[in-house]
């Protein structure tokens, strides 16, 4: 048994953010598969991608929890919303997600510096970063959906910017079936 080194207040926060990651999770998970029935494969590719992100970030916060003699506690992850109207619309879904988880990051950082628990200051400057290069990637992604659709011909720019989504920056591999 590791001895404590977190207060009951920052344990709670940590629990809760995990929850939250794993209801980011939740919410790509479920755009993902609309984009893929909607015929948006490479934005399907883009979301599974980042699905599997918020779910390591989920056991970022886990194991830190576990780490620093913290308790763990798995929750329900709520629903997540209903599906998006269009691409525009799941982009900017996704980016207020992302703002809001932002929010939430800042209050574990705000907590911490209150407590001057720099451990977990430190762990928390992680996501911090992480934040940042998730809503500029999603901000470039609305950006370049307001490009691609100004030209309409037989909206070859949606089929090339769906395309260029499947390769666009993530740093989970989406989890495959083995191939026999
Ligand atoms: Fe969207 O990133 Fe988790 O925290």
């Amino acid at each position: 048994m590791k001895t404590k080194r977190i207060s009951d207040k920052i344990e709670k926060a940590l629990n809760e953010q995990m929850t939250r990651e794993a209801y980011q999770s939740q919410v790509y998970l479920s755009y993902a598969s609309w984009a893929e029935v909607n015929s948006f494969p490479g934005i399907a590719t883009f979301l599974y991608g980042h699905m599997q992100e918020e779910r390591e970030h989920m056991f970022k916060f886990l194991k830190y929890i576990n780490d620093r003699g913290g308790e763990t506690k798995i929750e329900a992850i709520k629903a997540p919303p209903e599906n998006p109207k269009n691409v525009e619309d799941c982009l900017q879904k996704i980016l207020k997600h992302e703002i809001e988880n932002s929010k939430q990051i800042d209050k574990i950082v705000n907590l911490s510096h209150e407590e001057k628990d720099w451990a977990t200051f430190n762990f928390a400057q992680w996501f911090v970063k992480e934040q940042i290069e998730e809503e500029t990637l999603i901000n470039e992604i609305i950006d370049k959906y307001t490009l691609a659709s100004n030209e309409k011909d037989n909206n070859s720019n949606l089929y090339d910017l769906d395309r260029d989504l499947a390769s666009a920056s993530q740093h989970a591999t989406i989890p495959q079936e083995e191939k026999l």
